[in-house]
C-alpha cells in the first residue's frame, strides 16, 4: 500500500517536471523560428558538410572558424586566421586560444597535431592551463608532446623542473627537441639530450630511439653526436637502435622490399649488398599461405638445408620453431607470416664476399620459394 502511494507521488512530481520544461522550451523554440539566420547548431551542422574549398571562400565566423580548425588538411595560415579570430572575439591571448580550442575540438576525436604546430608560434603559455590541457588532451600523443614544447619555450626552467618529476620525463623533454623551433631553447633542450644520450649507461630503448630522432632535422646536434651515434650503431645490443643511429647519421640502409605472390613465389629472386652493409628486407605475404625469409651459407642450397629441414619437419616442435633448423646454415630470417601481414628484418650483410640463397622453409615451399643474396663490392 505504501508503494502505491509513493508511486502516485513519482507520477505527480514527474508531471509536474514535464510541464516546466514546455513551459520554459517553448519561447526558444518560437524566438528560432522568428530568426532567418541558421542557429549555431544548424550552421555548425552545415559547415561540416561543406568541402574544403567552398569553407575557404565563407567570410569567418566563430562556428567556420571552428570547422577549418577541425580540418588538419588546409592552410596553416587558414588556421592561424582563425585562431587570430577567436582570440579577438574571446579577448584571450593566441597560446590560451589554441589550447581552448583543441580542448572543445578533442570531443569531436579528430587528430590535433597542427594545432600544436600553431602553439610553437605562441609567445608565452600559462603554466598551470597548458599543465591542466596536458591532463585532458593526453591521449592525442603528438598534441601533448607540443603541448610540453610549448612550455619549454615559455618559461624552459619550471617546465623543466615539471617535466622531470614526471615517470616519462626524460623521454618527453628528448622528445621535445625536435619539435620547438630553432633557438636558445632548442639548443638547451639538444644539449640535454646529447648529455642523456652520450651516458654509457642509458640503455633504455625509448629514450635512444627519442634521442635519435631528435638529433635527425638537427645539424647541430648531430655534428656532436656523431661520435657517440656511432657508438651506438656499432655495438648497442638492439639492432634497431643501430639502424636508428646510421640512419641518422646518414649512412645508406639498403632497403629491399619482397612480396610473397601467387602461387608460392617470392617477387624478387635476387638482390645484391656490399660486405657489412645494414640490410633491411620488408616482407609482405601477399598469397594464400604463410611464408618467410630464410637467409643461408653459401653452397648449402638445395641439398644441405633440404636434409636439415626434413629433420626439422619430423620433429614435434617444427611448427614452434617456425620451420627454422636451429643449425649453423642459417644466417638470419624473418618471421613466418601469415596472409595480408607484412614483417621486418634488419641484418649486416655478411663480410665475405659470395651467393648467399634464400628459401622459404614452409614445408613444400623451398622448391617455387627461392633466391639468392649476392654479396660483392
Ligand atoms: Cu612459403
Amino acid at each position: 500500500m505504501k508503494n502505491s502511494y509513493f508511486l502516485l507521488f513519482l507520477v505527480i512530481v514527474f508531471s509536474g517536471c514535464l510541464k516546466t520544461t514546455k513551459g520554459s522550451e517553448a519561447p526558444r523554440i518560437v524566438e528560432q523560428t522568428l530568426k532567418s539566420e541558421l542557429s549555431p547548431w544548424e550552421e555548425d551542422q552545415m559547415l561540416t558538410q561543406l568541402n574544403t574549398r567552398d569553407l575557404l571562400r565563407r567570410k569567418m565566423s566563430e562556428p567556420l572558424a571552428y570547422e577549418l580548425l577541425a580540418r588538419p588538411n588546409i592552410p596553416q595560415e587558414k588556421h592561424r586566421d582563425a585562431i587570430n579570430y577567436l582570440k579577438d572575439i574571446n579577448n584571450a591571448n593566441f597560446g590560451d586560444e589554441v589550447i581552448n580550442a583543441s580542448i572543445l575540438l578533442s570531443e569531436r576525436g579528430v587528430a590535433l597535431a597542427h594545432l600544436g604546430v600553431l602553439l610553437m608560434e605562441a609567445e608565452e603559455l600559462d603554466f598551470d592551463k597548458t599543465w591542466d590541457a596536458i591532463g585532458k588532451l593526453y591521449t592525442d600523443e603528438t598534441l601533448t608532446a607540443y603541448l610540453f614544447a610549448g612550455l619549454l619555450l615559455s618559461d624552459y626552467d619550471t617546465a623543466k623542473n615539471a617535466i622531470e618529476k614526471e615517470e616519462d620525463g626524460v623521454f618527453i623533454l628528448i622528445s621535445s627537441t625536435s619539435l620547438v623551433p630553432d633557438g636558445e631553447v632548442r639548443n638547451k633542450l639538444t644539449n640535454y639530450a646529447i648529455a642523456i644520450l652520450s651516458d654509457a649507461e642509458t640503455d633504455d630503448l625509448d629514450i635512444l630511439e627519442a634521442g635519435i630522432l631528435a638529433m635527425k632535422d638537427n645539424e647541430y646536434g648531430l655534428d656532436i653526436m656523431r661520435d657517440s651515434l656511432m657508438a651506438t650503431a656499432e655495438n648497442h645490443s638492439s639492432i634497431n637502435i643501430r639502424f636508428a643511429a646510421l640512419e641518422a647519421l646518414g649512412n645508406e640502409v639498403e632497403t629491399i622490399e619482397m612480396k610473397a605472390i601467387p602461387v608460392m613465389k617470392y617477387d624478387v629472386n635476387s638482390f645484391s649488398v656490399k660486405p657489412g652493409q645494414p640490410v633491411r628486407i620488408i616482407l609482405k605475404n601477399e598469397e594464400s599461405m604463410p611464408h618467410n625469409v630464410v637467409i643461408i651459407e653459401p653452397g648449402s642450397f638445395p641439398d644441405k638445408i633440404i636434409e636439415e629441414l626434413a629433420d626439422l619437419y619430423g620433429s614435434a616442435d617444427a611448427s614452434g620453431l617456425d620451420y627454422i633448423p636451429q643449425t649453423d646454415t642459417v644466417l638470419f630470417h624473418t618471421a613466418m607470416i601469415n596472409v595480408d601481414e607484412s614483417t621486418e628484418l634488419l641484418f649486416f650483410a655478411p663480410e665475405d664476399e659470395g651467393v648467399y640463397p634464400y628459401l622459404c622453409t614452409y614445408p613444400g615451399h623451398w622448391a617455387t620459394m627461392n633466391g639468392i643474396m649476392e654479396v660483392k663490392n
